[in-house]
């Protein structure tokens, strides 16, 4: 039988934690910053390194049988794939954040204003249901710099201690998502007996941390 592979990220915020939890689950991996796949030497499974970005896509179309990653990046690309248990790390909230000093109050001010963001659908989706119609400006990075470009009046981004919205004259204006690391699978896998192995692990090593 083909070993399954699990996705997780290569460098970033979620890749040592992910390391870490299957490395808990007494799997002996080799894990060189050069590789983008490893075997596991004593269970089944292959990791792959990959950016965060792609790994709903790659578990939705069975490249990868299961990942790890930020519900953020599921919700944002759309991808077909089964949560399977929530990880408890890499928590953060996606915000509409304003400049300290704008005369915004309600979401309806949002009305005509641009909002700059690096997530796109899911702000799309949050003013669709709340039927404010703002121009959404896609940035890929530094997104909080933007107000002070005078590229936008807002911004919807993740927030965790809250430092970078200060340190760029920004405040909280609404919580819009909640997020932290999920172990996802493609829909119709999870009934395969070394995924349940897996699930089981995983489980024990979170009960064990609470
Ligand atoms: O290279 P790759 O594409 O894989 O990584 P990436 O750069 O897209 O993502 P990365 O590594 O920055 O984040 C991976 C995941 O971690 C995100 O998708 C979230 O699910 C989660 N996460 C948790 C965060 C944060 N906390 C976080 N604070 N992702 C980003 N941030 C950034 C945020 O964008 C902002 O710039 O940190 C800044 C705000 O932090 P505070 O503490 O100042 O509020
Ligand atoms: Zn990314």
């Amino acid at each position: 039988m083909k070993n399954l592979k699990i996705a997780i990220q290569k460098s970033g915020r979620l890749n040592e934690k992910s390391v870490q939890l299957l490395k808990n689950c007494g799997l002996n991996f080799e894990n060189y910053k050069s590789s983008l796949i490893t075997t596991v030497a004593n269970f089944p499974l292959e990791i792959l390194f990959l950016r965060d970005d792609d790994i709903p896509e790659y578990v939705q179309d069975g490249i990868a049988d299961l990942g790890i990653v930020g519900e953020n990046v599921i919700a944002e690309t759309e991808a077909d794939v089964r949560y399977l248990q929530r990880l408890g790390f890499g928590k953060c909230t996606l915000k509409i954040a304003i400049p300290n000093h704008s005369e915004t109050k309600t979401l309806a001010d949002l009305d005509g204003k641009a909002i700059a963001t690096s997530y796109p659908t899911i702000l799309k989706k949050f003013l669709d249901e709340h039927g404010v119609s703002a121009e959404i400006r896609m940035i890929s990075g530094s997104v909080e710099i933007s107000p002070a470009l005078e590229l936008s009046d807002a911004i919807f981004d993740i927030v965790s201690t809250g430092g970078t919205l200060r340190s760029n004259g920004l405040k909280p204006f609404a919580d819009v998502m909640a997020s932290e690391a999920i172990l996802i699978s493609k829909n119709g896998i999870d009934s395969n007996p070394v995924v349940r192995e897996l699930m089981q692990r995983i489980q024990s090593v979170l009960r064990a941390a609470e």
